[in-house]
């Protein structure tokens, strides 16, 4: 984008995966993957790099995500040293489970 004014990057990608547990042919659980790669200072080593992870899991078998749970891995290159050490590495973690699988028992 020649028109933007700084020279950073976005790479965003996007990996699903279906999976099938009982071998029925009907899907039990799907992961979706985003994968962004932001290159801040436009010099082709990403800066920033975030993964997203949503998984759905549908218990009972009826075609409907009963469990949703969302993982975020947020990594920032703060020294700019161009590795990622510990302290620059955030992960955070939601589970949503659907409110009716909750009442039961
Ligand atoms: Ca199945
Ligand atoms: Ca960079
Ligand atoms: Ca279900
Ligand atoms: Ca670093």
């Amino acid at each position: 984008m020649s028109d933007m004014e700084n020279t950073g990057e976005i790479d965003m990608t996007i990996e699903t995966e279906v999976i099938d547990l009982d071998g029925d042919g009907i899907a039990d659980a799907v992961v979706e993957t985003t994968t962004t790669l932001i290159d801040v200072d436009g010099d082709g080593i990403a800066d920033i790099v975030q993964e997203t992870t949503i998984t759905a899991i549908d218990v009972d078998g009826d075609g409907e995500a009963d469990i949703i749970d969302e993982t975020t891995i947020t990594a920032v290159d703060l020294d700019g040293d161009g590795e990622f050490s510990e302290d620059e590495i955030s992960i955070e973690e939601t589970t949503a489970v659907r409110e009716d699988l909750l009442d039961e028992g």
